[in-house]
């Protein structure tokens, strides 16, 4: 295989309803497609770094910018020749995650698409379905997020993950454990904003038997995320912490993260990704898929990632129809809530 043409293209779509977290609210989803044709056809990748450098370091403008003007033409002096070569041609760069992950994404896809294999298969997968969790926003009132939860748990979505923060925690968990009952998994999501002086009030959360709390402090405070794991009985995960193998390692022994979220985008892609789940797999670590709201191509893509046999947790890969109106791809990711409640994938 020999890169022949990178192509850009920048997307904006409109989210059904505003997404609120403690970094911010969305109302609408900057998106970053890249086409990368080849002498073997062509492959599409999704960044998921968003407008603003809110969630991480990465957005939007400056991946396209890292994309364009040192990562395509150092791949393209490297003379790559399959989607293994990526990572190691980029690698003397610092950082921009999400702009390699999604280079290495549309190179992947190239060759798949050639050999008409599937990213299921692909990466390793062991199953056909999977299930399907839904990550809430923060609303304004409690009643909206009653009424947000009853909505999705309609929907066949069977782990509800609630987003939480400083004033919208111990309350809202309380109300939505009572509403949908002791045998729907529940976890929370606090994007970094909580700090250590925070220990104590988020051990209060331990009462409602949660299946894990995901990355209440900053990125950077490893050190913090073990003293709370030590302090409290919900399990610690990680996501934003985890920018590579080598820090889902650090996180593992330094006992910061007692389960993963793994992104591709986040890790350097899905290569990188599938890296982490084997590590995981083989220290006894649970993973689950985590979502950046990407449209068809990347939940695709995740879906497939998601039904390795680590991901043992139901990810935050939820339907099409939980972000947008309408997707850009052909076939929407749907949910079967009738019967089994999971994703179905395709071959
Ligand atoms: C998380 N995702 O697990 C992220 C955070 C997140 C599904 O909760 C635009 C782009 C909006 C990326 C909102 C979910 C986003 C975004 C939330 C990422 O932490
Ligand atoms: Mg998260």
């Amino acid at each position: 295989m020999k890169l022949e043409r990178l192509e850009l293209r920048r997307i904006a779509l409109d989210l059904v309803t505003p997404f609120r977290t403690s970094f911010g609210v969305e109302t609408n989803r900057d998106i970053l497609l890249i086409k990368v044709t080849t002498d073997v056809g062509e492959g599409w990748g999704e960044c998921v770094s968003s407008h603003e450098p809110a969630y991480s370091s990465e957005f939007v403008e400056g991946s396209a910018l890292v994309i364009r003007d040192h990562l395509w033409p150092a791949m393209v002096a490297a003379g790559i020749s399959s989607a293994s070569d990526v990572a190691p041609a980029l690698q003397r760069y610092k950082g921009h995650q999400m702009s390699k992950g999604a280079l290495e994404m549309a190179v992947l896809d190239a060759e798949l698409r050639a050999n008409n294999r599937s990213w299921k298969r692909e990466l390793g997968s062991t199953r056909d379905r999977i299930p399907s969790g839904v990550s809430v926003g923060i609303f304004d009132t409690m009643d909206e997020l009653s009424r947000q939860v009853a909505g999705y748990v309609d929907d066949g979505y069977v782990r509800i993950k609630l987003k939480i923060e400083p004033g919208w925690d111990i309350e809202p968990v309380r109300m939505i454990r009572d509403q949908i009952g002791p045998g729907v998994p529940l976890q929370v999501d606090a994007n970094t904003a909580y700090t250590r002086d925070d220990i104590s009030h988020l051990c209060k959360l331990d009462e409602f038997d949660l299946l894990l709390i995901e990355q209440p402090l900053p990125e950077e405070d490893i050190l913090g995320h073990a003293q709370l794991a030590r302090a409290t009985a919900t399990p610690v995960c990680l996501d934003e912490s985890v920018v590579s193998m080598q820090t889902a390692v650090d996180v593992i022994e330094l006992g910061a993260a007692e389960i993963i979220n793994i992104k591709p985008g986040r890790v350097g892609g899905y290569l990188s990704a599938v890296r982490i789940h084997d590590l995981c797999v083989a220290r006894g670590v649970p993973v689950w898929c985590g979502g950046m709201v990407e449209t068809g191509i990347g939940r695709a893509a995740n879906a497939g990632l998601a039904s390795l046999p680590g991901f043992t947790l139901p990810g935050d890969i939820s339907a099409s129809t939980r972000f947008y109106a309408r997707d850009i791809v052909k076939d929407p990711i749907t949910v079967d809530s009738i019967t089994t409640s999971t994703a179905e994938l395709l071959p």
